[in-house]
Formats: C-alpha cells, sequence, structure tokens
C-alpha cells in the first residue's frame, strides 16, 4: 500500500503501524488519519494478522496533533476542534479498542497530547526510557482528549489524572511504569527486541480468547459487577466455542505444546 505518513505492514501474524512524520515528532495531520484508517481497513480484512504493534519513526512517538495543520490553526476561518475529534481521534480510539486482537504500543520517546492519550488507549504498553508522556492539552488552553480523561484516571487515579491533565507535567516512562500507567519501562536498546518478543507470542496465541479478554478488561471499568458476571458468562460461552480452546485442551491432555491458529 503507498503510504505517506505511516508505515504498514502485516507479515508473520504481526501488523506493524509506525506512525512517520519524524521531523514534525510523527504528529497528527489529515493525511495521516487518512493513512491510518485505510491501514486498519486493511488490517481488519486480513485474516493473517493476529497482533497489532503500533510506534513511532525517529526519536519521537507521537507529539499529537499537528498544530500548523489548517484543519486546527486558529486563523482567518474559524476552526472547530470538536469535529476534528470526531472525524479522526474518535473513530480513532474507537476502532483500535475495538479491534479484534492485541494491541501493543512501543512508546520509542515523547508521546504528548492525543500522542500520549493514543498510547495509553492500546493494550500493552512498553516505553523506552528515553520517552515521556506529556498531557500537553492545557498548555494549550485544551482539554485532553482520545480519551485521556476517560483512561488516565483508571489508570494513575484522579489525583495523579488532574495534577497531570492541569499542569502538564511530563511523565518518565520508570514513573509511568512506577504509577501503573504503562506495562513497562525498558533501556532504549532493549525496546525492538521486547515489543518483537512479544509480539511474536501474541502472533502464536489464541486471538479470539485474546479479543475476548480486552473486551471484558475494558467494559469492566463501568459495568456493574451483575453485568460484568453476565457479560464472563457470554464471552466465555463464545471462547468455549473456539477451535483454539479445543486445541488448548487437547494439547494439555496430551502434555504436547497447542498450535493455536487464532480461531
Ligand atoms: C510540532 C509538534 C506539533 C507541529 C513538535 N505540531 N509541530 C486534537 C484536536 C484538534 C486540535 C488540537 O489538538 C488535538 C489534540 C492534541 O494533540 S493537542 C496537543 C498538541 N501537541 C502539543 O501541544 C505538543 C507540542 N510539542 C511539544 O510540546 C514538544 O515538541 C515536545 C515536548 C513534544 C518535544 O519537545 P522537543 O523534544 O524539545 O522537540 P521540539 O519542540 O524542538 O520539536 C521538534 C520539531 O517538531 C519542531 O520543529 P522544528 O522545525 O523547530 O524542528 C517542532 O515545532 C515540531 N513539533 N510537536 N504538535
Amino acid at each position: 500500500m503507498d503510504f505517506e505518513t505511516i508505515q504498514f505492514s502485516v507479515s508473520g501474524g504481526i501488523a506493524r503501524l509506525t506512525l512517520n512524520r519524524p521531523e514534525k515528532l510523527n504528529s497528527f495531520n489529515v493525511q495521516m488519519h487518512g493513512e491510518i484508517a485505510r491501514a486498519l481497513d486493511a488490517l481488519e480484512a486480513d485474516a493473517t494478522a493476529r497482533v497489532l504493534v503500533l510506534t513511532g519513526a525517529g526519536r519521537a512517538f507521537c507529539a499529537g496533533q499537528d498544530l500548523d495543520d489548517r484543519a486546527v490553526k486558529p486563523g482567518d476561518a474559524a476552526v472547530d476542534l470538536g469535529a476534528s475529534l470526531e472525524n479522526y481521534y474518535n473513530p480513532l480510539v474507537r476502532r483500535l479498542t475495538g479491534l479484534k486482537m492485541p494491541v501493543i504500543c512501543a512508546v520509542n520517546g515523547v508521546a504528548a497530547g492525543a500522542g500520549a492519550n493514543l498510547a495509553l488507549a492500546c493494550d500493552i504498553v512498553i516505553a523506552s526510557t528515553a520517552a515521556k508522556f506529556i498531557q500537553a492539552f492545557c498548555k494549550l488552553g485544551l482539554v485532553p482528549d482520545s480519551g485521556g480523561t476517560w483512561i488516565l484516571p483508571r489508570l494513575v487515579g484522579s489525583a495523579r489524572a488532574m495534577a497531570l491533565s492541569m499542569l502538564g507535567t511530563p511523565v518518565s516512562a520508570e514513573q509511568a511504569e512506577a504509577w501503573g500507567m504503562i506495562w513497562k519501562a525498558v533501556a532504549p536498546e532493549a525496546l525492538a527486541g521486547e515489543i518483537d518478543a512479544l509480539a511474536g507470542h501474541f502472533a502464536t496465541q489464541p486471538t479470539k480468547g485474546l479479543s475476548f479478554i480486552r473486551q471484558a478488561i475494558r467494559a469492566a471499568a463501568t459495568n456493574s459487577l451483575d453485568a460484568q458476571l453476565d457479560l464472563e458468562r457470554d464471552l466465555q460461552r463464545a471462547a468455549g466455542n473456539s477451535a483454539d480452546y479445543k486445541e488448548g485442551v487437547a494439547a494439555f491432555l496430551a502434555k504436547r505444546p497447542p498450535t493455536f491458529t487464532g480461531a
């Protein structure tokens, strides 16, 4: 596929989407949103893909919205930032969180604004110790978006979410790990190896069961215990009908490694 602002590939069950505007710290413009949407269309249509890895090219992960983009730059014409969220960021977060496979984020460098919250919307976030997370919105008179006001308090609690959002204080990768904001912080030179190992693992795992797990954990943020018990029953029923469940049990009883197909 011909992309300019991203790189996208699927190989060996692993889909990789790399934000690729390094000179602008991989900030989002309309073209990049369009190209990501096309890549996600291709991903959803690709039955071989079993895990998505999201990362950034160059020294940054993503600096959020490109503040130089005509679609969001205050000028003579009125700009509707709500429309920008409605048309681009909200669909992106909805699609990423709704994918039927694990989504890993390799935060290779600074993640600011919508870039920070895009990373936090992923299932497993591993960050280089060269990275930091910045809720930069308050410095522009804006509100954290891309799900930031929803996910951040759930990850780090209201007190930290409020201060980080109102002050825009950078959070180091190590601090983010200590606070439970991300899964792990690793040395910059270890990031690619960690991500490859994790993606390679997921490419051989029961994809359907994993997608039910992410669905259940995400639903738990708003469900009552009663509703969650019902959801677990429904998802377990569906998981129990999967080929991978049969294979997992058969492999266990035969004392051999399972061969999961993702079905
Ligand atoms: C950039 C950007 C950038 C353009 C670095 N845009 N050029 C949603 C809906 C609609 C509208 C509004 O927003 C949103 C959501 C949002 O994401 S709002 C938040 C937008 N993002 C920010 O406010 C972050 C702005 N960037 C920064 O604060 C810094 O660049 C960080 C802390 C990310 C990195 O700092 P440094 O490592 O010191 O790099 P730098 O500032 O020197 O940036 C390098 C270049 O990248 C520089 O260009 P230049 O031509 O001077 O080399 C920057 O202008 C450019 N750049 N972020 N968002």
